[in-house]
């Protein structure tokens, strides 16, 4: 089954959910992500150097921009079926950085766990989503290594 516009529309709701209250949902989302895997820490430029994690415009916006890109993914899909990277220098920046595919997987756990608390409700729209997009990543990745 096609990913279908119920889905595109439960993900937009929630990432206005997320959005609205976005101080809160990053440092949250952060803090998840460093509880499960706390030497990515030092992965993140802007929060190798502060003790804890902070709130900080850089911060939000940094992870407003992992939401955002799950939010185009999810129209992409609906729309066409599949997930085409648009920024080629994304992949990159993960693989200077150091990100390996277990790391994926600790992002999404953060993510679906950010939105849940965002918006009460969870359904498997944000988690096709973010996979679609974590398989656009590495298989770009893999093409170039
Ligand atoms: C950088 C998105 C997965 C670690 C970035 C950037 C984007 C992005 C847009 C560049 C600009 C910015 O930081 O705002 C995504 C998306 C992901 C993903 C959409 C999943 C689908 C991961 C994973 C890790 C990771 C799994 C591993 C922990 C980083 C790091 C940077 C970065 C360390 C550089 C940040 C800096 O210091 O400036 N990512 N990312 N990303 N990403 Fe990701
Ligand atoms: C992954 N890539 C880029 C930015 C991020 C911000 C927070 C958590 C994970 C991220």
């Amino acid at each position: 089954m096609g990913y279908t516009e119920k889905q595109e529309a439960l993900v937009n709701g929630s990432w206005e959910s997320f959005k609205q209250n976005l101080s809160v949902y990053s440092v949250l989302f952060y803090t998840i992500i460093l509880e499960k895997k706390p030497a990515a820490k030092d992965m993140f430029s802007f929060l190798k150097d502060s003790a804890g994690v902070h709130d900080s415009p850089k911060l939000q916006s940094h992870a407003a921009k992992v939401f955002e890109m799950v939010r185009d993914s999810a129209y992409q899909l609906r729309t066409k079926g599949e997930v085409v990277l648009g920024d080629a220098t994304l992949c990159s920046i993960h693989i200077q950085k150091g990100v390996i595919d277990p790391h994926f997987e600790v992002v999404k756990e953060a993510l679906l766990k950010t939105i849940k608390q965002a918006s009460e409700e969870l359904s498997t729209a944000w988690e096709v989503a973010y996979d679609a997009l974590a398989t656009a990543i590495k298989k770009e990745r893999n093409r170039r290594f």
